[in-house]
């Protein structure tokens, strides 16, 4: 199925162009019958020569109604852009043009009615170059007459020739229904109608809307029950939950940012060159209408602070239009100011001076995408990418993790850095925490700081250590090299907690001096000079077996207070074996 929207000036024969060509009534209210002009948005649907499904949203050409017109045209693909004969290009001909150049609808086709009042030629040409000039390019041009009927079968091969030409909507893509109406239907609850643009929605999906989730009952597609539906296609929705109204979307869980801040580029419309917007304005999206404040940053790039949250993906087309003069006197007065392609939808805050003028560079500079996003944020979740409508490229840096190159190699370097500094600034301790690196970054997660890690540092214990072990401070090294000549004349003679004091040996220095290969602990105290315990093992094997403690305490030539840890260290290394509570032997391989 596809779905076209109808614009142009009231009065030209939208409605009676959709009514001839469908055989369905688009102006569903007695009030637009009796008055004879759209005021809601009309729906009908015909099959195509090809076969093709065709829905019409047809929409109201009054310029009061543009913001029900632009509720209609937003999500919609295509165009059947009339113009009367008898009438020629009139103000809301331009406007909604306009409206459509801003919104980026590039397909469409003239339909240039009421061919039974007036020769069709000179507006077929003038409208057709108009089009042209608002990037709708390939639009064919047809004279038609809703009333004798006159070109409409051409008109129906044309449709068919346009909706071919379409892009192919992606049925994985993210649901956003933009809601275009909401009623309740006694005994079902909420229906909601839209034109969903791609993605799929089945039943049962669970979709966000509004604060909360709203569960899909049941589906029509063309007042048909379907169970799954794909876009593009008109849809009815009924739904359990959730706060229903034009303007809202339902929305694939976790898959849009919603939010009320937006970096924009500007684009011109109608032909002028620049834009200069007032502070504040209406901005535009699907069928979406809320308040905004407008702040320049430079270069056609403005930020947008929108008066409620919006689901947002970066390339969003928003249309920007002053609701101020909407009641204005001057008739031929457009108030579609510009059309605003999204840049961001998480920027940054704007604090020190100059920031606006820098970040307007940085996003005039920076080719659309993930890489672009991510040299704004430098580092981001892929699931953070897919809801800023972004796919992540490359590898991730680690988990769902991605990072700007430049930045991710920065931080390599801050790491190196921030080690080194730890480590000169505490000498004793045996490398910097993990988690005081990932705050000295401003890391979100420590597994981050761990893929930072690369030699010489390395991670042992959740502390960082850079390389092979650093000399100890010299009045350290001054002390552990008196112990250990001290050792070496008595090697199982560990000394005496006294003898640590006097030589201003603490826990502290003896865990520096262990790490740095310089002694053996064997217990809480107890040091040894290291490969002591090996020795022990090697002087212990020749004695008869089992041996005591006393017995080992003699041959080491030490006393009970080195001999029960040293036993035990020397049990938890294999190179004794506990018999019973008394006896142990060496291991006959170690003898
Ligand atoms: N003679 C003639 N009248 C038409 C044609 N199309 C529409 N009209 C008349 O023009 C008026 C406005 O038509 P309508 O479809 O409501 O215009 P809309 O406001 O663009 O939807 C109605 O009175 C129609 O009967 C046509 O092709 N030929
Ligand atoms: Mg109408």
């Amino acid at each position: 199925m596809q779905v076209v929207a109808t614009a142009g000036h009231v009065d030209h024969g939208k409605s009676t162009l959709v009514r001839a060509l469908t055989g369905m009534e688009p102006d569903r209210l007695a009030e637009e019958r009796r008055r004879g002009l759209t005021i809601e948005l009309g729906y009908a649907w015909t099959t195509l020569p090809s076969g093709e499904r065709l829905a019409f949203v047809d929409v109201p050409g009054h310029e009061r109604f543009l913001g029900t017109t632009l509720a209609g045209v937003g999500p919609v693909p295509a165009v059947m852009f009339v113009v009367a004969a008898d009438e020629g290009w009139m103000p809301q001909s331009q406007e909604h043009l306009v409206a459509l150049e801003a919104l980026g609808v590039r397909h469409g086709l003239l339909a240039v009615t009421r061919a039974d009042l007036a020769d069709p030629a000179p507006v077929v040409e003038e409208a057709g170059v108009r089009l042209a000039a608002a990037g709708l390019t390939g639009a064919e041009a047809l004279a038609v007459s809703g009333r004798t009927g006159q070109g409409l079968d051409e008109l129906r091969k044309a449709l068919d020739r346009l909706v071919a030409r379409l892009p192919e909507p992606d049925p994985g893509a993210p649901v956003r229904l933009w809601i275009d109406r909401a009623f309740s239907v006694r005994g079902s609850g909420t229906v909601v109608t839209g034109t969903l643009p791609e993605g799929r929605i089945t039943v049962g999906d669970e979709l966000v809307l509004g604060d909360g989730l709203a569960r899909v009952r049941a589906l029509e597609c063309l007042k048909e029950p379907v169970t799954s539906v794909t876009g593009v296609a008109r849809v009815a929705v009924n739904l359990r939950g959730g706060a229903a109204e034009r303007g809202r979307a339902l929305l694939t869980p976790g898959a849009w940012t919603m939010t009320d801040l937006a970096d924009v580029r500007l684009s011109p419309v109608g032909g002028a060159r620049e834009t200069s917007l007032p502070g504040r304005l209406s901005a535009h999206l699907g069928s979406a209408a809320v308040g905004c404040a407008v702040r320049p940053l430079g270069d056609g790039v403005v930020r947008l602070r929108l008066a409620r949250p919006l689901p947002l993906h970066v390339g969003d087309v928003l249309l920007l239009r002053d609701p101020g003069r909407a009641t204005g006197t001057d008739r031929t007065e457009v108030r579609v100011l510009a059309g605003a392609s999204v840049l961001d939808v998480r920027p940054p805050p704007l604090r020190r001076r100059g920031a606006a003028r820098l970040r307007a560079a940085e996003l005039t500079k920076a080719p659309s995408g993930a890489g672009a996003l991510l040299r704004t944020h430098r580092l981001l979740r892929g699931a953070d990418l897919l809801a800023m409508g972004c796919v992540p490229e490359g590898e991730p840096v680690c988990g769902d993790w991605y990072a700007d190159p430049e930045h991710w190699s920065l931080l390599g370097e801050r790491l190196a850095e921030t080690v080194a500094r730890h480590a000169a600034e505490h000498p004793l301790e045996p490398g910097m925490p993990v988690e005081a690196a990932r705050n000295a970054l401003g890391l979100p997660e420590r597994r981050l700081v761990a893929a930072l890690v690369r030699p010489p540092l390395a991670v042992t214990g959740g502390r960082i250590v850079s390389g092979p072990p650093r000399g100890l401070p010299e009045p350290v090294a001054r002390a552990v090299s008196r112990l250990r000549a001290e050792l070496s004349a008595r090697p199982f003679l560990a000394p005496e907690a006294g003898r640590l004091a006097e030589l201003g040996l603490g826990p502290r220095e003896l865990a520096a001096a262990v790490r740095a290969g310089m002694l053996l602990r064997i217990a809480d105290g107890i040091v040894l000079l290291p490969g002591a315990d090996v020795a022990a093992a090697r002087l212990l094997a020749r004695l008869p077996q089992p041996f005591t403690v006393s017995q080992a305490r003699q041959a080491l030539a030490t006393s009970r207070r080195v001999a029960v840890p040293l036993l035990e260290h020397l049990d938890r290394g294999g190179l004794t074996e506990r018999l019973d509570g008394v006896n142990r032997r060496c291991p006959a391989a170690t003898r």
